[in-house]
């Protein structure tokens, strides 16, 4: 349960430790976590192996999971069968 933990523990320690004093956030993994207009997201253990997954809907309908390991986070909606793309572009 510690582990599961370890990822949130992360962010909220780089809100509060931003830089010159200033509250923010430290972007993690940027080439993962750049893709614009998500809407809503929810962490989980979708795999059940103790450690929290994130899920992210976007606005264009395509919905991201990415499956923790060890604070690293790989994206594996798409071979789990979740949309990947667009409601409207058809
Ligand atoms: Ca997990």
């Amino acid at each position: 349960m510690i582990r599961s933990a370890c990822c949130f523990v992360t962010l909220v320690s780089s809100v509060a430790a931003g830089s010159a004093g200033v509250a923010g956030f430290t972007a993690v993994q940027p080439e993962l976590f750049s893709a614009p207009h998500a809407l809503s997201n929810a962490f989980a253990d979708f795999d059940g192996d103790g450690e929290l997954d994130l899920a992210v809907s976007f606005e264009s309908g395509a919905i991201h999971l990415y499956r923790n390991d060890a604070s690293t986070f790989t994206e594996v909606g798409a071979k789990r069968g979740l949309p990947t793309e667009s409601f409207f572009a058809h």
